[in-house]
């Protein structure tokens, strides 16, 4: 595949779009930007919802990827997520398909994988304890699953159509980490746009899942995948750490919040809108 130029942003008005807007045009992409709602200081942003079939096909015409970030980003009634992200993304795939763009990164989350035991043991773990890629899908909320499924269509649509896709595992992806939780799981905004380079230019994806965050001291994942896209991560959230545990301590055994990957979403969810 040819290195990608002109990329299709969606959800461009939220916070990881905001951040995409500012890093990737460095990378030489053009972006097509498309939201529900109006892009600050981008007046030609396509709005769109991504329950607009027609309108979802002109966007994505002529396009040579799609970064696919649009839809509900915490925990909501499943009538909602199935509009927005479970429609929603198979909308995106379908006007993909019909309009021959060959690539999409997917935003997918680890809140998909979010009812995992998170690894015990000091940091840094050893590369054995590290949650696998291949780990069972156990999303902790209907958003999860909604990624969940977004995964499973990325396989579909690479097996029966031979559209291409980086699903990624986004942890939190701020521009500083706010949680302890966070000093594992998260990504900065500059080790997010080289992601997402990596996984718009790298050959042959087939549809490859990876865990997206920087390369932190306290990680849980196994970033295997990502770097064989071509990705070097450079941050770390170690230097938030003490301020952080100072703040709020270290996670606690026992307490069902900070026993899994997914954090509070397994047990008192943020809900959409917030
Ligand atoms: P956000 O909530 O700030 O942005 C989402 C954007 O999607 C909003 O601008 C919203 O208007 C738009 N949107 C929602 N429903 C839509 C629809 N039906 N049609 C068109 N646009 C619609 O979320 P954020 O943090 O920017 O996340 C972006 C993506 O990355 C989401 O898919 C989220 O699930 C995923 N993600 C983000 C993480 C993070 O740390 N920021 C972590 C894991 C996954
Ligand atoms: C997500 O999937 C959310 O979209 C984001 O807002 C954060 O809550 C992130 O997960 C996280 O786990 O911190």
């Amino acid at each position: 595949m040819p290195a990608p130029r002109t990329v299709l942003l969606t959800g461009a008005a939220g916070g990881l779009g905001t951040l995409m807007r500012e890093l990737l045009p460095a990378y030489g992409y053009e972006l097509r930007l498309l939201d529900l709602l109006p892009v600050e200081g981008e007046p030609d942003a396509i709005a769109a919802d991504l329950a607009d079939k027609e309108a979802l096909r002109e966007a994505v015409r002529g396009v040579d990827a799609i970064i696919h970030l649009a839809g509900i980003s915490l925990e909501a009634p499943f009538e909602k997520i199935l509009r927005a992200n479970i429609e929603g993304t198979y909308n995106l795939y379908e006007a993909a398909r019909q309009e021959g763009v060959p690539r999409i990164v997917f935003a997918s989350s680890n809140h998909a994988v979010g009812f995992t035991p998170r690894p015990r043991g000091d940091a840094p773990l050893d590369p054995g304890a590290l949650i696998p890629i291949d780990t069972p899908r156990r999303p902790d909320t209907f958003y999860g699953l909604s990624k969940s499924f977004g995964e499973d269509l990325a396989q579909l649509y690479w097996d029966k159509y031979g559209l291409e896709t980086v699903s990624v595992r986004i942890g939190s992806c701020f521009r500083e980490p706010t949680s302890v939780r966070m000093l594992s799981v998260w990504m900065s905004p500059a080790d997010g746009a080289r992601l997402f380079h990596a996984s718009l230019t790298a050959e042959d994806v087939g549809h490859t899942v990876v865990y997206g965050s920087s390369t932190n001291t306290r990680l849980w994942w196994d970033l295997a995948t990502a770097r064989a896209l071509g990705y070097e991560p450079r941050d770390d959230s170690e230097p938030y750490a003490e301020k952080l545990i100072a703040e709020q301590g270290e996670l606690q055994e026992g307490n069902k919040a900070h026993a899994y990957l997914g954090g509070h979403f397994v047990t008192d969810p943020p809900i959409w809108p917030h």
